[in-house]
């Protein structure tokens, strides 16, 4: 097997407050439906899925017009989630979470630095999601995990990482081609590393991930990865509510999760932003699924 056996422990997160188009709450459903389980099995792991954490529908709430749209259920799934994925890398099992949308990355990261003293990230999304309550054009906090993360933007948001902030040095992203004006002004200052469609186009696939590879290991004790599934272009993940295109081809994206699959960093991983009720029969439950698979060291041969 090319990725040394794990037990994959396996969090659906249902949510869908961090986002205006409703459906990426049917994400953790869309994914599994995809054969995931056997996919992974195949590959030599034992999984276990814990099932989907609970989370109310945003339609038993009510939205006041912030710039932080549903701050309070957010920060509730965040806590219960952190402690799980805590929980799971505590018992040496390999979190894989399954969103929802890409603020529930807030709770995944929460959990994970507090167990990893310095935690690599790698981030593949067309967006950067480094804006801040002060920043965001929309006040939906799928765009702030990363700002969050690094222990920038509103304080509530970062409950769950008690203290502890991922190293900007060690977040590297992948397949980037938007950002807002604000946004890109602090993403330079950052000091992550930004490996927009441009280097990818440049430079191949293969030496990017080279590159961010090197940078994520570098002094960490673990690697997050962290897909959004709009890097990959609408041509090909059509269910994504967030579509930017002249993003990632299909195959480039499975080649990056092989090599990343090949060197065997990973100690965690989530797939966010996929939404069955925009998608075509499942195109893009079904990529997100064969994705993980490739990540986690599914082969044809
Ligand atoms: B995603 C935008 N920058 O903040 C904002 O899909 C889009 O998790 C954020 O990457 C996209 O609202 C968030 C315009
Ligand atoms: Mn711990
Ligand atoms: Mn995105
Ligand atoms: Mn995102």
């Amino acid at each position: 097997f090319l990725v040394g056996p794990k037990t994959v422990r396996i969090i659906g997160v249902p949510l869908d407050y961090g986002a205006d188009r409703r459906g990426v709450d049917m994400g953790p459903s869309a994914i599994r439906y995809a054969g995931l389980h056997e996919k992974l099995r195949q590959a030599g792991h034992q999984v276990v899925d814990l099932g989907n954490l609970p989370v109310p529908v945003p339609e038993s709430r009510e939205v006041a017009q912030t710039n932080l749209k549903y701050l309070d259920e957010i920060v509730k799934v965040s806590r219960v989630l952190a402690r799980a994925v805590e929980k799971a890398v505590e018992e040496d099992a390999y979190p894989l979470v399954l969103g929802g949308d890409h603020s529930i990355a807030i709770g995944t990261i929460g959990g994970l630095v507090r167990h990893f003293q310095n935690l690599g990230v790698l981030w593949f999304d067309a967006h950067g999601d480094y804006n801040t309550d002060q920043t965001s054009p929309s006040g939906n906090i799928h765009g702030m995990p990363v700002a969050t993360a690094v222990g920038l933007g509103h304080p509530a948001l970062q409950a769950s990482f008690h203290g502890r902030f991922v190293n900007p040095a060690k977040i590297v992203y992948v397949g980037v081609r938007t950002l807002d004006p604000e946004e890109a002004q602090a993403l330079r200052q950052s000091g992550t590393t930004v490996f927009s469609m441009h280097e990818i186009d440049r430079y191949g696939m293969r030496d990017v991930m080279a590159k961010a590879m090197d940078i994520v290991t570098d002094g960490t004790d673990g690697v997050h990865l962290s897909f959004d599934i709009d890097a990959v272009d609408p041509l090909y993940a059509p269910g994504s509510g967030t579509p930017f295109s002249g993003g990632l081809t299909e195959r480039e994206a499975h080649l990056a999760l092989e090599l990343l699959a090949e060197s065997d960093i990973l100690s965690s991983m989530e797939m966010v932003e996929v939404n069955p009720i925009l998608d075509e029969h499942n195109r893009t439950g079904q990529l997100a699924a064969n994705l993980i698979a490739s990540a986690l060291g599914h082969r044809i041969i």
